[in-house]
This record gives C-alpha cells, structure tokens and sequence, in this order.
C-alpha cells in the first residue's frame, strides 16, 4: 500500500488539512491500492497560485520546446505501459488488454500534441486597406481546470492536458477520486520528461475539491467529463463567472441494424460497444435497434455471444469483462434491469450481480440483454453506464431513426448496414457526434474530433486539431508598414 500526494509547485505534498482517503480494486475489494489526499478549496487555491505563478514562462516558451516535453513523456509512458496498465486495472477494473489499449492511447495523444507545438497556427488574412498586413495568434487563456472521470483513468487527463499544456497554459487537474493513481503517473511522467513545477498541479479528492476548482475566480476554463447532474452543475458556475466551459456528460447511444446488414457481425459489434469496459463508457452502445424482420435472430446471436462473455478480475487471462467501479454502481445497475423487467422488458441474459467465490470480493454484475424494450421505457432512455444492451425493433430505417434520435443525449451512433444510401442518411440525420457504420459505437481515435450533441456535450470539442480551440483565444494583429 502506498500513500500518494498532491502535486503543487512542483512539491508532492499531502492535503493542507492531512484528511486521506482510500482507493479499492473493484475486483476485490481486500486489495487498497493507496491512498491519497481529500483535498479542501486551501489546496485548490495553493495549485492555481502555483499554476499563475508558472504560466507565463511556459507560454514565452517556443511552442514546439514544449513539444519537446510532451515527446519525452510519451517515452517515458510507453517505457512504463505495462506496469501503469497493471495499475489502471487494479484501480478502475477494466481488463488488462483494455487498459494497454488505454496506456497506448496516452502514449499517442502525448505525442500528437507534443507535435502540435509545431502547428499552432493563426492565419494572415488580406487587408482592405493598402499595406496593411493582418494576421491572428493563438494565445493561451493562462489556467485550466481540469476535472476527469474514472473510466479512463489516463486517457482522459492526457487528453484535456496535453492540449492545454502544448498551448501554454497551466493546468489544476482533479482526477476522480474513483480512479486516482494513474493521472498521478501522467503527472509523474510529466516531471520527469521535464514540464517546469507548477505548469501541471495535482488535487486529489471529491467535490469539495472540484467545486473549488470550478468556483476559483483566476481559472480561465473548465473541461469537465462525468455525469450530466455535475456537467449542469459546472456549467452553471462557469457561466456566472464567464469562464469557458467544455462538458463531455452521458449518451444514450444506438446502434441501428437493418435487416440487410451481416447479423452475426452486428452482434460482435453491439458486444464490444454495449459490454466493453463493463459497458461503463460514455459511448457505449446501450440500444440495438433492430429491423423487425431480423429482430429475433439478431437478438439470439447476442444473448449466446453475451452469456459466452467471462467476467472476473481483469488482470487475469481470458477475461471478457470486469467489475464495475464500486458495489453502489453494481447495485445501481441490477436496479435498473429490474425496473425494466417490472416495466415489461425480458432479461434474456445476465440481469443479476455475480457473487460466486471469489467474484464475491468484486463487484460484478453479467453481461445484460434486455429484449422487447419500447422507446418510452426508462431502460431506453437513462444512461445505465454498465453492462446492459437493450434490445428495440423498428418498422424500416426511417423508423429505427425515428427513435434513435427521440432521446436527450446525442454523443455517438452507429449502424450496421451493407446500404450506402442508409450509411449516408444516417450520417446526416442522426443526433450525434460521433456517427459510426459497421463499427462499434465506442472507442474513438485521439487525432480527430470528439463529442456530442444534445444534453451529452457542450462547448468546443475536445481531442483532434480541434482541442486547440478550448485552450487558446486569439489575437488579430493590424500593422501598417
Ligand atoms: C471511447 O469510447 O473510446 O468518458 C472513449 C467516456 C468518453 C470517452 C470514450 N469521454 O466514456
């Protein structure tokens, strides 16, 4: 067991107040992975003076000198991977190979923004008047708050950090007190690669400490992902006090699949989508709307493939899908499948928390096919955030559609069809973000633009050459020569 710290300054340092508290692998709950400091607005405050007090000298830094950085702590990262995705697992319960992927995905995005310290460009634009040279500037906007989730442990802090540091800002990452080791092995690396004290400052804890971070007036901005009740919450606060606000929230994300579509191929593709990571994904597929005709066939391929999934802890061999984060989540989910079934929806598989042994130290819950659900069931319009696919049919595509879009969220879609014609109008007319065909509705690429629609996102995108636009303002310069 290990106590961990803050980083403040450049310091690792435990809360002002010296209050602690415990991370738990949810696949057993014997096993205390560390334990780290429960931060109050004191350390808040103490990292964004430390974040002013540095900023300046790493903005006057050449851009692609912060690069450099960047390209040393993607080094670092990936010299470590193994023993960080060790870490991930244990932590947040994703499987071992899930969490590789996760580790190369930081490693990726440290350098896609390590280059685009290369490539922050502004633009020369003709003047009307005669020898006027006109051009613009990205300039940084000083601190960032950062507020990250805990189902991707350091995907998600590389992702709203690198950009905000290649710009030349400083940046207070609150990480979730539910996954909190491994954005302090971001942070570490980071050091270590050679990021000036005090450009990256860490605060552990829980909403005290986040709210603290929202409410402080000398933080420019807030990139916050989690749940839509906190996303309201923080866009509120940041909208008082006109801070810029960038919000990644829930989906309700389907997958559509119309009866010309390979059924055996759409039924891999809604597993990996709907029971990946424990289904615990903001684009997780959580309906499969299936056309009538295909419907029962459909369905039968996915129960077999879903009660061939093996569930256990995720760093041993072979294992399918892990627990989810905490027993409240577990609960919270076998919950819901019930008020499905009580509302007329079948459990076709899974539907119950899995105790055996020692699954019973953990906190899982099968792989859940749900058939005959109907649009206006809660279990088809809620966010489950697990293991738990939902099972709709539709008339023809315009209907799939029809009800693919009558939900709040709108992060990501896809559909599974051999029709170019259906694949295009989909593209065009579906409420998301984020649009797939024939793939998965989650698991996205870090060098292109993600995010959604609706109640799931708001603000300016986040990853792709498009994070940039959170992070920097510009400056249009007129010179007369
Ligand atoms: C993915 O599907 O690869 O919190 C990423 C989430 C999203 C990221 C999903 N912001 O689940």
């Amino acid at each position: 067991m290990s106590a961990y710290q803050n980083l403040i300054a450049g310091q690792w340092a435990p809360s002002a107040t010296g209050r602690t508290f415990e991370n738990r692998n949810p696949a057993d709950v014997d096993d205390l992975v560390g334990t780290f400091p429960e931060s109050s607005a004191d350390d808040v405050a103490a990292a964004v003076v430390a974040a002013r007090a540095a900023q300046p000298a790493w903005a006057a830094m050449p851009a692609p000198k912060r690069g450099d950085v960047l390209y040393r702590a993607a080094n670092l990262l990936e010299a470590r991977a193994d023993a960080v995705a060790r870490e991930m697992t244990r932590e947040e319960g994703k499987t071992l190979p899930e969490a590789k992927g996760e580790v190369g995905r930081a490693i990726n995005i440290l350098r896609y923004y390590g280059g685009e310290g290369a490539r922050l460009y502004g633009r020369v634009i003709p003047s009307e008047r005669d020898r006027v040279f006109m051009h613009t500037l990205r300039t940084p906007l000083g601190v960032i708050g950062a507020i990250t989730p805990w189902n991707f442990p350091i995907a998600i802090p590389a992702w709203k950090s690198c950009p905000a540091l290649i710009s030349g800002n400083a940046v207070v990452l609150k990480p979730s007190e539910l996954a909190p080791l491994c954005a302090t092995r971001l942070a570490e690396i980071l050091v270590e690669a050679g990021l000036p004290a005090g450009v990256l400052n860490v605060v552990h804890g829980s909403g005290e400490a986040g709210s603290a971070l929202v409410a402080h007036e000398q933080v420019r901005a807030i990139s916050f992902t989690g749940s839509e009740a906190t996303g309201s919450k923080v866009a509120d606060v940041c909208g008082k006090r006109r801070a810029r606000v960038q919000l990644e929230m829930g989906g309700k994300n389907p997958t559509i699949v119309l009866a010309d579509a390979d059924l055996d191929e759409a039924a891999g593709i809604v597993l990996n989508a709907a029971f990946g990571s424990t289904g615990q994904r903001c684009t997780a597929t959580s309906r499969a709307i299936v056309e009538r005709s295909v419907a029962d066939a459909f369905s039968e391929k996915l129960v077999t493939k879903a009660k061939a999934m093996k569930v256990g802890p995720g760093l041993e061999a072979g294992i399918d899908v892990g627990p989810s984060i905490n027993a409240a989540h577990a609960d919270r989910v076998v919950t819901e499948v019930a008020a499905a079934a009580g509302a007329g929806a079948q459990v076709l598989a899974g539907g119950t928390r899995l105790t055996d042994g020692a699954l019973g130290r953990g906190h899982f819950v099968a792989p859940t096919v749900l058939g005959g659900v109907t649009p206006t069931m809660t279990i088809a319009q809620e966010e489950v955030f697990g293991p738990v696919a939902a099972v709709l049919s539709a008339d023809d595509f315009e209907h799939a559609l029809a009800i693919a879009n009558d939900v709040r969220f709108g992060l990501s879609a896809t559909i599974c069809t051999r029709s170019l014609s259906h694949a295009l109008q989909f593209a065009q007319r579906i409420e998301a973000g984020l649009v797939m065909v024939n793939l998965p509705s989650a698991g996205v690429e870090y060098q292109v633009a993600f995010g959604g629609s609706k109640a799931s996102s708001l603000g300016p995108r986040e990853q792709g050459p498009e994070a940039i636009d959170f992070y920097t303002t510009l400056k249009t310069v007129y010179m007369k020569y």
